[in-house]
């Protein structure tokens, strides 16, 4: 075992490296975090992603609702969360399940009643939990009034809403009374960007689904009319909100040809690139406006930003740069989801974290491995042996870094993704329109796994709306309760350590070691706080941590095991070298 093991410090030297590093400043691409405040809820929090179609069914039909949500916010306290964030509960045709809006100040049927969202915000502050919503600005659903007024005349009022064109003159399949579209544009779902209406004799422009039409936020009304509908919602006391497909609010003003790129994307549409459709800078003054509108209000409402963006350094404009006064969280989407294949690559990881670090004004990152929209991190970054395990590396990463830790349901108990086999079970329309090249965002949409009986606790009905799991007879709320070693286990364990450990929130991050391709390690401290070292172990093999002599020596320098996932290691205190046994988890006090 020690034949194979990588050793983690190459010199002697190297292993006093991190003490020196703890107490000097030289320290490379790090930034010193802006002070925590009371106000900045935020920045210790715990956040989890609830699908609310696949959290909890209260009714019976198969669908998850908020009912259902109110009776499970006990277990998120007791797991730990701070806020919950739901994916979109609003009236909705339900064609990109939500995210297609046709009433932003109400509840959907399916998901219950206002009431019911007023009894869950009260029901959550006795929980301790804050409730964030999401707020889809970029679009809304076809059938919302304002688009059918919209699409009815052109000189109705509503007209300008959206993003119009009378197309060019030109032939063939494509073409409406001898018009094409005005440009190259596709929808990210697939397609051409731009539909045909007659009664208006124009395209519309749609980023997603030809029935989540963009709205035009060149038109001040449109913001006007957004801003009130946000009111509503922070008026009945939500935390704040989760600002979907954010960076595409705007669009290049004279539609101009996007640049191709080469290749075809997972809809067979070619790559194009995206710098007239996304990431606009007009964008900015709406964010701060909102922010500015979000500070009128007491207890730290909070503005989260989706912001799949290519480079780290792009989040920092989001924040508001130096003034932070745009978004409090703009997702990081790097750290996560690697755009070179979800390699399990410390090098890689170290690099997008420091980056984090370091490029965004002292801002408070904020990591996340899953979401409603990808393949679960447990797939993606799983090597088929050591799934479970790798599972939990990453959730200690998510744990400890200095970020917000964002979690999607079920993450904590290890479920996994579970695509569908054939075309006709697909719910998602991008899975059946994209088949078998695209099989869609059901896989990672499944109800959660509660208990090991009928439909995994989900729901009393006799079918879910996507299937449950078959592996919810042992991936289960109540089984892994049971079992000390589970991986809700290795969470809850984890979320406590955060919440009892000053320098997990509060710390600044300094990377150690950061030639070593196997192992990452890195330090959380501060000024008035006991510094904390965290050792991830990224290979299937033991690999050794050396500690040099001088740092271990009596009362300065030794490390005492506070959470480990390694047996040998449990209650340890160490000075002079650690063997991290494959895909382990070692955290430690600096004493
Ligand atoms: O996602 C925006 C977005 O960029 C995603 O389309 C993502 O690239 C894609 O889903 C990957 O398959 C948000 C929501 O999270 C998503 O569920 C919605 O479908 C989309 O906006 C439209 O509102």
């Amino acid at each position: 075992m020690q034949k194979n093991a990588k050793k983690l410090s190459d010199t002697a030297a190297a292993g006093a490296m991190w003490l020196a590093m703890l107490c000097c400043a030289a320290v490379p691409a790090t930034a010193e975090p802006a002070p925590d405040t009371d106000g900045e809820w935020w920045k210790s929090a715990v956040l989890y992603e609830i699908y609310p179609r696949s959290f909890q069914d209260s009714d019976g039909d198969g669908v998850g609702d908020l009912n259902g949500i109110n009776a499970r916010l006990g277990y998120l306290e007791d797991l730990g969360i701070d806020a919950i964030w739901i994916a979109p509960m609003f009236p909705s045709p339900g064609v990109d399940f939500g995210y297609d809006i046709s009433d932003y100040v109400g509840v959907d049927p399916r998901y219950g009643t206002l009431a019911d969202m007023d009894r869950l915000i009260g029901a959550a502050r006795q929980h301790h939990i804050r409730i964030l919503l999401d707020m889809v600005l970029n679009h809304t659903s076809d059938q919302h009034p304002w688009f059918t007024a919209a699409a009815a005349a052109r000189d109705s009022e509503k007209h300008d809403w959206y993003v119009w064109n009378d197309g060019i003159p030109g032939g063939g399949p494509q073409a409406h009374e001898g018009r094409l579209p005005p440009n190259n544009w596709v929808s990210l779902f697939g397609g051409s960007a731009w539909e045909w209406v007659p009664a208006v004799h124009q395209y519309y422009y749609h980023m997603f689904y030809r029935q989540q039409p963009d709205l035009n936020w060149r038109n001040p009304a449109v913001e006007k009319a957004m801003f009130a509908s946000m009111r509503f919602w922070l008026d009945r006391g939500i935390a704040g909100f989760r600002l979907d497909a954010i960076p595409n609010l705007f669009e290049d003003p004279k539609l101009r040809n996007a640049r191709e790129l080469g290749g075809v994307n997972a809809q067979g549409d070619p790559n194009l690139d995206g710098s007239l459709t996304s990431n606009l800078p007009e964008v900015h003054g709406v964010i701060r406006r909102l922010r500015r509108m979000l500070g009128s209000y007491p207890d730290s409402r909070l503005l989260i930003g989706e912001t799949y963006l290519p480079r780290t350094r792009d989040l920092d404009a989001w924040y508001g740069g130096a003034r932070h006064d745009e978004l409090q969280l703009a997702m990081d989407m790097l750290v996560g989801f690697h755009g070179d294949r979800d390699r399990l690559d410390a090098a890689s990881f170290r690099q997008h974290i420091e980056e984090a670090q370091s490029q965004l004004h002292g801002s408070q990152p904020l990591f996340v491995f899953d979401n409603h929209d990808n393949v679960r991190a447990i797939d993606r970054y799983g090597d088929g042996v050591h799934d479970a395990q790798i599972n939990r590396l990453l959730g200690s990463l998510l744990l400890t870094s200095r970020a917000t830790p964002l979690l999607y349901y079920g993450e904590e108990l290890g479920m996994r993704t579970i695509t569908p086999v054939r075309r006709e079970d697909v719910k998602d329309p991008i899975g059946i329109t994209g088949w078998p090249r695209q099989k869609g965002r059901d896989g990672e949409r499944t109800p959660m796994q509660w208990s090991p009986g009928a439909q995994a606790g989900f729901s009393t009905g006799s079918a879910a709306w996507l299937p449950v799991a078959q592996n919810h007879v042992t991936v289960n709320v109540a089984t892994e309760l049971e079992d000390p070693q589970s991986t809700l286990q290795w969470y809850r364990q984890l979320l406590r350590l955060r919440r009892d450990t000053p320098a997990l929130t509060q710390g600044r991050m300094t990377m150690l070691n950061r030639d070593n391709p196997h192992v990452l390690t890195y330090v959380r401290s501060g000024t008035r706080v006991q510094a904390v070292m965290v050792a991830l172990n990224f290979t299937a093999e033991p690999q050794i941590l050396s500690i040099a002599r001088g740092a271990a020596g009596p009362g300065r320098g030794s490390l005492r095991t506070l959470l480990t996932d390694a047996p040998a290691l449990r209650g340890s205190r160490i000075a002079h070298s650690v063997t991290l046994p494959p895909f382990a988890t070692w955290i430690a006090a600096i004493d």
